[in-house]
């Protein structure tokens, strides 16, 4: 019976997070972001939706590796919006103005070139 139980916790604790989200994906533009920068060198997620014209706050979590998070090609120039140190937690803001999707890569030497990018979709909420 332990694996019925502990499956039942499960969703219980998924329900619970579920809940008190909001940015939980599923394509609704938010304006906080929580990202991971894995030791694997990708972002998790790897896909943010967000609102055109409004700050957006991004949370950037590196595990045992340093992490960028910046912006390819934002109104001309690459942004790096935070920085986050192995094992630190960092936050930084940015706004686009312009709908459209856009390129999300880490600056740190080599981690670009092993596929650490993301994709951001600035959508128009109107
Ligand atoms: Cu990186």
């Amino acid at each position: 019976m332990r694996p019925t139980l502990f499956t039942a916790v499960l969703a219980a604790t998924a329900l619970g997070l579920a809940g008190c989200g909001g940015d939980d994906g599923g394509g609704e533009a938010a304006t906080d972001i929580e990202v991971m920068g894995e030791d694997s060198l990708e972002f998790d997620p790897d896909a943010f939706t967000v609102p055109a014209g409004q700050e957006v706050t991004v949370t950037l979590t590196s595990g045992g590796v340093e992490h960028d998070f910046v912006i390819e090609d934002l109104d001309g120039e690459d942004v790096e919006v935070v920085h986050a140190d192995a094992n630190q937690t960092e936050t930084g803001t940015f706004t686009v103005d312009s709908p459209g999707t856009y390129t999300v890569y880490c600056a740190v030497p080599g981690h670009r070139e092993a596929g650490m990018e993301a994709v951001l979709e600035v959508v128009d909420e109107g």
